[in-house]
This record gives C-alpha cells, structure tokens and sequence, in this order.
C-alpha cells in the first residue's frame, strides 16, 4: 500500500509532500519525500504524519483501578498503602476481567498515539496462588486482548518470588504473582514457543524488581532468556522509592542503580524503570552505557514517586522511553508534557527537556521517547525509514492545538497544548487500527469491558 504524507516526520527531519511505500508484511519498503502528485491509488493525508509512540511499561490490568484509590484521606497516602490497594483489587480478577480490562486499554492506547506496549505482567496465577491449568494462561489474555486490538505488543512475564532484599519471604497479597526460577524459565519458554509466528508479539522478561528477586534469581533469570533469545528485552523496576533506596543499602551497602550495575552486565536490553532514584554518580553510568530509562511521569506523580533528574541524564547522553505504568492516565501526550513540567517546577526553568541541535522541547522529547521506547521493546520501530514497521500516527491539523502549525511547531503544540483529540489516526504495521479516533472494534471491547467492570465494583 502507498499513503501521501502533506508533511512528515521522516528519520532525517519533517519533510513535505512525502510517499510512504507499505510492503504485505507492514514494513517501509520506500520513503520518497518531494512527490506532488501523488499517484492515484494512495490515501492522501492532508495531515501531518509521525511515528507511533512505544509505551514502555504497562500493567494493564490496573487501568481498572485508576481513580478508585484516590479517597484515603489526607497525609494518610501512600505508594505503600496504594500498593495494598492494588493487591487487593488484584485478588478478585478473573483470567476474562483481565482480557477484557487489556482490550479496553489496549483500544485507549492506540487512540492516543501508542503504537506498541510493554506489559509487564506479573498476574500469572489463581486467587489462591495456584497455578492455571495452562501456565501462560494470564499471558494468553494480554495477548489476545493486544492481537482484538491489533497494538504491537513487548509481553514481559514477571519473576516475583519475594517481598523485600536478599530474598525476604513474599507476603498473602502477592501469592498471584509467584514462581521459582525453574517454573519462571518454563513459562518463558513457552510463550517464546507459543508467539514465536506473531510478527506483533515479541517476548522478554522482567525481574520485578532487587525487592522482588534475589542475585541468583536474577542472574537465572538473565541466563535463561539470553539462551533463548540473545536479543529479547529485560526490564526492571530499579529505584522509585526512598525507602527501596535505604532497604537496598541497608541490605548490600550501595543504591540499587549501583547494586545493579556492579552485578549484573546490564547492555542494551535493559529498560530500568523508574530510576528516579538514580543519583549523579549511578545516572553518569547509565547515561555512558546502553540500557534505557523507563519513566512514566503520570503514575511516578500518581504514587507519590519523585522526580528523576531527566535534564541532566539527556545531557550526559542517556537514553529514555516513556511508559504509562499503572495506566490511571492513558495519554503519550501527558507523559511527555509531565516529563518536561517535572523539570521546570525542579528548576524554575524552563525548556529543559531539548538541545542546541534540536532546541523545540516538543520535538526533542518525541524523538528521544520513540527511540529509547523502540529499543526497550526490541519491536523494529522507532523512526518513518525504509526498513522499519509502518507504525504512525496521523494527526488532526484541524484540532484547535494543531491548525496552522508546521514543522517543530506541530509536536510542541501537540505535547503542550494538544489533547487526545488531536490523534486523528493510526496504524501499526500497515493496517490502520484508530481511523478518526475510532476503533473498529472499539463499541464491542467497551462493553465487555464496562460489564467486567460492573462485576468488580458491585
Ligand atoms: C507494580 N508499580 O508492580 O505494579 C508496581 C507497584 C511494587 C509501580 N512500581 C508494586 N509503579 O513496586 O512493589
Ligand atoms: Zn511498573
């Protein structure tokens, strides 16, 4: 297929008048910038067009929570005490409430310009911790609600085996999320098998966190993946809270950034999460390797997390991706306007977020977050280039935000200004799957989604 660009945002900068070549297997086969008119038997977009944005980090199924654990009272709130929360709601679902909760997500995601998502997905088994019938059950059901969708999918099964440093026993409320290293490997292994044809779905794994996962499991861990697939991605959340920060130093004598780069090779399939608490020293060192930062502004300020030192970590050369985490906010454009916002109420400056090379804040962040996120999912995205999946966004020049703009201009208004309604459409590998902020199957997956609902709030 062949699709006309007015304007886009190719590898090399924004271009005018630009021809998109889509092969069958929705790959970029020719980028031809340049061509006024436009052969007759492609779409004609009026509109600008830009890459999909990869959401580095999801749990899909707390989409279902979001705005239920705001009510606890003043100064009483805490991420510990949202965490309590969260298992509890966590002890209801069922394998169909979780598919049906992901699709609803999943819908929502594309319609804001995510393209692809990173589900970190640790609900593997029954109520009363048991494991399913089949072991990949609870994965099946993110796949499935991701594939009705048609979002490209980086599917991470979590290893949890405890509740706190150096291997302290878990507690009642995480017995779902449990598994030794030998079953971990073997769920892995089989959804490696099971996906190994789906050019959407590609497998990683994700050691909860150094709260969650002893060295020896982690290393296992990391061996058993690497065995499997070299390349697969490997994600962790490092350092969010000060108190995770004193546990780990109470524990191994050094911040958990720096317990983590001291034991284990970490290159580049590593996402660290949430690395807020990274500090100079730890973020001069990941900044001078490989891995990526996943941040994911709305729910840190959800939670109460803190602020990462984002400016400084760009200028050392660090690479970023942006993730919706707890999903109480479903919104590419939100995170990167956080993400900037955090820095200017930091600093009392603002324009932070940017360099001499690239000084438009808006369009510095949607380049660093696609790039960094294309890498953290190991999906062949990441920029409009002859080899890459055609997973774009084509925006709304008429939304209020957008008439009138050109060039930098567009991504500063849409990251400041624009709101969901400036997504007009998008398509993930050649197959449009948001067309004029609609989904095809979207009136179906919203009422499976509001009778699940229905049933866990009744
Ligand atoms: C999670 N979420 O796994 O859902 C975590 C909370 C934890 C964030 N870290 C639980 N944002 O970290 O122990
Ligand atoms: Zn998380």
């Amino acid at each position: 297929m062949k699709i006309h660009a007015a304007t886009a945002l190719l590898a090399g900068g924004w271009a005018d008048d630009v021809l998109l070549a889509i092969d069958g297997a929705g790959f970029i086969e020719a980028v031809t910038p340049g061509v006024v008119d436009a052969p007759p038997e492609c779409e004609r977009l009026s509109d600008a067009v830009i890459p999909g944005m990869p959401n580095l980090h999801s749990h899909a199924f707390q989409r279902a929570m979001a705005g239920l654990t705001e009510a606890r009272g003043p100064g009483e709130d805490s991420f510990w005490t949202w965490r309590r929360q969260m298992y509890a709601f966590v002890e209801r679902l069922t394998p169909e409430q979780v598919q049906d909760i992901a699709a609803q997500l999943y819908v929502e995601m594309l319609q804001a310009g995510y393209s692809n998502v990173g589900e970190f997905h640790y609900l593997h088994h029954q109520a009363d911790g048991s494991p399913y019938e089949t072991r990949t059950e609870m994965s099946d059901r993110i796949i499935a609600a991701a594939r009705e969708t048609g979002i490209a999918v980086t599917h991470l099964p979590v290893l949890y085996t405890g509740n706190g440093f150096g291997g302290a026993p878990p507690e009642a409320g995480q017995r779902r999320f449990l598994n030794d290293s030998d079953a971990f490997a073997a769920l892995v292994e089989d959804l490696i098998g099971r996906y190994r044809d789906d050019a959407l779905v590609r497998i990683g794994i994700a050691p909860h966190s150094l709260r969650a996962v002893t060295r020896e499991q982690l290393q296992h861990a990391v061996d058993a993946i690497t065995r499997l697939d070299p390349m697969a991605p490997i994600h962790i959340h490092i350092a969010e809270q000060t108190r995770e920060v004193e546990e780990c130093i109470a524990w191994s004598g050094q911040r958990p950034v720096q317990w983590l780069l001291n034991s284990i090779d970490v290159d580049q399939r590593w996402c660290l999460v949430h690395a807020t608490y990274a500090n100079g020293a730890e973020r001069k060192r990941l900044a001078d390797g490989d891995a990526v930062v996943g941040l994911c502004p709305t729910t840190e300020a959800n939670l109460g997390d803190g602020v990462f030192s984002a400016n400084e970590f760009l200028a050392d050369g660090g690479r970023i991706g942006i993730g919706s985490d707890s999903n109480v906010s479903v919104s590419a454009i939100e995170e990167l306007r956080l993400l900037e916002y955090g820095q200017r109420l930091s600093h009392r400056l603002r324009a932070l977020l940017a360099s001499d090379e690239s000084p438009s804040v808006g369009r510095y962040l949607y380049d660093v977050a696609v790039a960094g996120g294309a890498q953290a999912l190991a999906q062949p995205v990441g920029a409009l280039e002859v080899g890459r999946r055609a997973d774009l966004v084509v925006l709304d020049g008429d939304a209020p935000a957008l008439v009138c703009k050109s060039g930098d201009a567009i991504l500063d208004s849409l990251v400041f200004a624009g709101n969901r309604d400036a997504v007009k459409h998008v398509m993930v590998a050649g197959r449009w799957r948001i067309r004029d902020g609609r989904h095809e199957r979207g009136d179906v997956i919203f009422e499976r989604y509001k009778h699940a609902l229905a049933a866990l709030l009744a």
